[in-house]
């Protein structure tokens, strides 16, 4: 079962996107094995966000992220990377189609609601980095044969 970050960032938070955002994923059949409110520390940035060192967008994406709490949800299921990131959208808003999150509530790519990991390993090691194995559920969802055909 793949596993996936998803991180509700700063501004969704403030504008009070929490609830849906979060709703949206539960609608998509993607189970919650973790969840927590935190403020991302600039250590905890900057390991999420190595890969973007040295562009010039860097010290505004670790600003950002830092700058207010965030809500932080470690998902589980069959294709789990690519649903989210489908239904987080593009990662430029305005590029984003409509009824993904970013292309009904964002217009900026420095302010574009939500992280999604985007590939199974970088999965494992953004839920690693962001939650202990003791934080982490592993449950039976009565609704999971539903959801996950054979299961
Ligand atoms: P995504 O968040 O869709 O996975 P990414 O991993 O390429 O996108 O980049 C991480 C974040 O960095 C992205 O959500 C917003 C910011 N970012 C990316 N490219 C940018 C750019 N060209 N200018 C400003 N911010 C950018
Ligand atoms: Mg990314």
């Amino acid at each position: 079962m793949e596993r996936t970050l998803i991180i509700v960032k700063p501004d969704a938070v403030q504008r009070g996107l929490t609830g849906e955002i979060i709703r949206r994923f539960e609608a998509r059949g993607l189970r919650i094995i973790g969840m927590k409110f935190m403020q991302v520390s600039d250590e905890l940035a900057r390991k999420h966000y190595a890969i973007h060192d040295g562009k010039p967008f860097f010290a505004g994406l670790v600003e950002y992220i830092t700058s207010s709490p965030v809500v932080v949800m470690a998902l589980e299921g069959t294709g789990a990377i690519a649903a989210a990131r489908n239904t987080i959208g593009a990662t430029r808003p305005g590029e984003a189609t409509a009824g993904t999150i970013r292309g009904d509530f964002a217009l900026e790519v420095g302010r574009n609601l939500v992280h999604g990991s985007d590939s199974v390993e970088n999965g494992q090691i953004e839920v690693g980095n962001f939650f202990d194995e003791s934080e982490l559920i592993s449950w039976p969802r009565n609704t999971d044969p539903w959801i996950f055909e054979g299961r």
